[in-house]
C-alpha cells in the first residue's frame, strides 16, 4: 500500500547536530596540515579541499593540532532550508498507470528487504535460494551492507516501518570496531555514501556519527607518497597494532593490479563522499585530483592503473566501463555538487569526454553507437554493462555543455542509452549481459560464455532515469517497465531476487545472490523513473556511484 504523502521539506523532521567528534576533527586537521595551508579559516565556513602536490607523511609523530577555532557544528536546519524542493516531491496530478508502476517497484523493494531481513539481517547480502546470508570479503569485517545500502531507498519510497527497522539495526548492531581487509572504494560508496545520504535525508544523528567514525578509519589509506590511496585497507584499530592486529590501518594494492598500482575508478571515486565528511566534521581533506590533473595523459585519455608511489601510469588500458567508469562520473558530479563552482572538475570532465569521443566512441555496421576499450592504442570493440552508466552521465553533463554542444551531447547520450537498451532487447530474458561486443559480426550481444550473466546491475536503468529527466521521452519509461517485467519473470524467486547466469535462455539458472546495489540503485532508479522530477530533484542532489543522494552545496551553508 502507498503510505501518506510526505509533507514539504520545511515540515519534515529536523534534528540538531552536535559538534563533530573531537578525535576525527583533530585527525582531519592533521591530514589538512600535511596537504598544505588551509584555504579557509572562518569557523563554520565552507571547507576548501587542499592541493595534493605535497608529499603526504604518516600522521604518527606530528605535533598535536592546536584548537584555535570554535567547535564546529553543522547546521542541519539551515541545510534543509537551502533545498529547492521537498525531498520526496509534491506529487501533482499524475496518471494512474504511472502511479501503479511506481507502486509495483515499491512492492519489489519491500519484498527484497523483507527477505533480507528474514534470512540475512546482519550479514552483508541475501542468498535468496538457500535462504541465508552472505558476508563476502570486500568490507573488512563490516556487516549489514544491504541495510546501509537500502536506507535511503526505503525512505524515499515511504516504506516507513522498514526504514525504522533498518535504522534500528544501524543504531543497535552496526559495529565499526572490526578488523579485516576492506576495499576502500566499496566501503566508501556503499557505507559512507549510504550513511551520508540517510543523514541528509532524515537529520538522524546516528547516521552522521557512524559516517564520520568510519571515514576516520579510512584515512590511513591516503598515507602514500602521492596521497593517492591504495585499494585495500585494514580497518582494525591502529592503537591495537602491536598487540592483536599487526596490519591495522595499513593499506596495500590489489594483488591483481599491475605492479602495485591503484585503480582509477577506485581512487577517483572518493571525492564526493570525502567532501561531505569534510563538510560535516568542519575539516578539510586532501584533493588527490591535483595529481591527475598534472600527470601527462596519452591522447588525453586516463589509463586505469596509476602508481601511488610515483604518480605515473602503470599500464595503458583505458575503459569507461569497469576500472575507469566512476572516475569520469565523479568529475561532472563534483562540479554539480559544488553548485557549478568547481571549474577544475568541469574542465577535466569536458577534456576527458572529448578525448573519449575522439578515440573510443564508434558506430557499428548496424548503426549502434558504442564506447570501445583502448589497450595501448588498440581498440577492443566491447562494452561492459558497467559502461552503460555513461548514457546517464553524458545526459547529466549535456545540459551544462554550452548551447552549441548541448544537442550534440543529448544525441550522444540517447544513442549510447539506445545501444544499452538493445543489449537487453536482443536477449531472450530481456535483461542485458555483463559485456557485449561489436566484432565478428556480433552487435550488442555477448559472444563469450563468461559474459552472459546478469547480476541485477543498475547501469542501464540509471541511464533511462537520467534520459527521462532530460527529455521526458516516454520510451524511457517503457524501457524501464520492460526491465521490471523481466526482473519479475526471471530474477524473482521465493525468497528475494537473484542474478541469473545466462540472459540468452528463458530458463536461466540463478546465482543465489541478491546484491546490495539492487536495493540501493536498481530499484531506486526504476522508482525515480516513475516519479515526478521533484522527487530527489537534480537541482538539489547528486547521486553517488551507488545511487546515494548527496546534496548540492547551494548556500555554502552560511547563515
Ligand atoms: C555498484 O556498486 C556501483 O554502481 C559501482 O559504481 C559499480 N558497480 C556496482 C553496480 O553494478
Amino acid at each position: 500500500t502507498d503510505l501518506p504523502r510526505s509533507p514539504p521539506a520545511a515540515a519534515e523532521p529536523r534534528h540538531a547536530s552536535p559538534a563533530a567528534p573531537r578525535r576525527l576533527r583533530e585527525k582531519l586537521r592533521t591530514a589538512a596540515r600535511m596537504a598544505g595551508p588551509p584555504a579557509h579559516t572562518a569557523p563554520g565556513s565552507r571547507l576548501q579541499v587542499q592541493g595534493g602536490e605535497r608529499r603526504a607523511q604518516p600522521a604518527t609523530g606530528a605535533p598535536p593540532a592546536r584548537e584555535t577555532r570554535a567547535p564546529f557544528r553543522f547546521d542541519y536546519e539551515r541545510f534543509r532550508r537551502s533545498l529547492r524542493h521537498p525531498v520526496r516531491g509534491r506529487r501533482p496530478g499524475e496518471d494512474p498507470e504511472t502511479r501503479a508502476r511506481r507502486m509495483k517497484i515499491k512492492e519489489m523493494m519491500k519484498f527484497a528487504w523483507d527477505n533480507y531481513k528474514q534470512y540475512a539481517l546482519g550479514k552483508n547480502e541475501l542468498r535468496p535460494l538457500t535462504k541465508n546470508g552472505h558476508i563476502g570479503n570486500m568490507f573488512g569485517g563490516l556487516r549489514g551492507a544491504t541495510v546501509v545500502d537500502a536506507l535511503d531507498t526505503l525512505y524515499i519510497m515511504e516504506l516507513e516501518e522498514e526504514f525504522q527497522e533498518a535504522k534500528k539495526w544501524v543504531e543497535k548492531s552496526f559495529d565499526l570496531n572490526v578488523n579485516g581487509e576492506a576495499s576502500l572504494f566499496e566501503v566508501n560508496i556503499r557505507y559512507i555514501g549510504g550513511l551520508l545520504a540517510a543523514y541528509y535525508l532524515t537529520g538522524e544523528e546516528v547516521f552522521k556519527s557512524k559516517a564520520l567514525e568510519l571515514g576516520e578509519k579510512l584515512l590511513p589509506a591516503f598515507n602514500t607518497p602521492t596521497g593517492i590511496p591504495r585499494g585495500v585497507i585494514n580497518l582494525g584499530r591502529q592503537d591495537t597494532r602491536s598487540l592483536f592486529s599487526p596490519c591495522s590501518g595499513m593499506s596495500w594494492s590489489w594483488g591483481w593490479a599491475s605492479a602495485g598500482s591503484s585503480i582509477l575508478a577506485e581512487f577517483g571515486t572518493l571525492h564526493l563522499e570525502f567532501l561531505h565528511l569534510s563538510e560535516l566534521s568542519g575539516n578539510p581533506v586532501m584533493n588527490i585530483r591535483k595529481v591527475l590533473n598534472r600527470v601527462e595523459k596519452p591522447q588525453g585519455l586516463y589509463p586505469n592503473f596509476l602508481s601511488p608511489v610515483t604518480g605515473n601510469w602503470v599500464q595503458h588500458h583505458v575503459s569507461i566501463g569497469g576500472l575507469g567508469d566512476s572516475f569520469y562520473e565523479y568529475l561532472i558530479k563534483s562540479w554539480l555538487m559544488s553548485d557549478k563552482k568547481d571549474s577544475e572538475a568541469k574542465k577535466m570532465y569536458d577534456d576527458a569526454l572529448e578525448a573519449i569521443e575522439r578515440h573510443l566512441v564508434k558506430k557499428s555496421a548496424g548503426g549502434l553507437t558504442y564506447i570501445a576499450e583502448w589497450r595501448g592504442g588498440i581498440l577492443d570493440h566491447k562494452m561492459g554493462h558497467l559502461a552503460c552508466f555513461s548514457g546517464g552521465m553524458i545526459a547529466l553533463g549535456a545540459e551544462h555543455a554550452g548551447e552549441e554542444r548541448k544537442q550534440h551531447y543529448v544525441n550522444l547520450a540517447a544513442e549510447i542509452t539506445n545501444t544499452c537498451h538493445e543489449s537487453y532487447a536482443r536477449s531472450d530474458t530481456k535483461l542485458g549481459p555483463e559485456a557485449f561486443r561489436f566484432d565478428a559480426g556480433s552487435e550488442a550481444m555477448a559472444t563469450r560464455l563468461s559474459e552472459r550473466y546478469y547480476i541485477l546491475r543498475p547501469e542501464v536503468v540509471e541511464s533511462y532515469m537520467y534520459m527521462w529527466r532530460l527529455t521526458h521521452d516516454p520510451k524511457y519509461r517503457q524501457w524501464g517497465w520492460e526491465v521490471v517485467k523481466a526482473l519479475e519473470k526471471h530474477c524473482r524467486v521465493e525468497a528475494g531476487f537473484s542474478g541469473i547466469r545466462d540472459v540468452y535462455t528463458t530458463t536461466p539458472t540463478h546465482d543465489n545472490m541478491q546484491q546490495s546495489f539492487f536495493l540501493a540503485e536498481t530499484l531506486k532508479y526504476l522508482y525515480l523513473l516513475f516519479c515526478e522530477d521533484d522527487v530527489l530533484s537534480l537541482d538539489d542532489w547528486v547521486f553517488n556511484t551507488e545511487a546515494h543522494p548527496l546534496p548540492v552545496n547551494h548556500t555554502n551553508f552560511k547563515a
